[in-house]
């Protein structure tokens, strides 16, 4: 089966002076949340990511600004531009990420599956065609 490259996770946003959005196991995340990490005051116009996950999932939003999100499972590459609290993506593993059109405002929050761990990253492009190509 073709499994989809780009999942929206849409999550419920309550009105209550402000807007207050939440997220939780199983309803919206698919997976249990090990790790929380945000990425607050990037560096305009320098992208982000460029790396896939051997098996780390993730659930990313953009709380603030907005963010262009390529993915690419090897195969098929596809664009989205975030730019609301309540609509996030699922980044699965083997799927090439990169983040771009950030400015200093965007604010990123990511739920992730698995604690960190620097050799989950495939970090080599060629790298990560064989190990897609291989496994999708
Ligand atoms: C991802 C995208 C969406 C840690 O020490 N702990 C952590 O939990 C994380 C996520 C990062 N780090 C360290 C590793 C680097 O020294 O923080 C530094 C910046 O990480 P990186 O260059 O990987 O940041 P991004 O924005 O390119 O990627 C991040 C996540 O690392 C990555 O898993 O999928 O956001």
């Amino acid at each position: 089966m073709v499994k989809k490259l780009v999942k929206f996770v849409k999550v419920p946003k309550i009105k209550d002076d402000g807007f207050l959005c939440f997220a939780q196991n199983p309803d919206q995340i698919p997976f249990e949340i090990k790790r929380v990490y945000y990425i607050t005051s990037p560096v305009a116009g320098l992208p982000r990511g460029k790396h896939a996950h051997k098996k780390t999932r993730q659930v990313l939003f953009c709380l603030k600004g907005k963010v262009r999100m390529v993915l690419n499972n090897g195969r098929k590459k596809s664009e989205i531009v975030l730019s609301s609290p309540e609509k996030g993506i699922m980044i699965e593993p083997k799927t090439w990420h990169e983040m771009l059109d950030m400015n200093e405002n965007t604010v990123l929050l990511v739920l992730a599956s698995k604690r960190y761990d620097p050799k989950d990253y495939i970090r080599n492009y060629d790298e990560f065609l064989r190990i897609a190509r291989t496994h999708t």
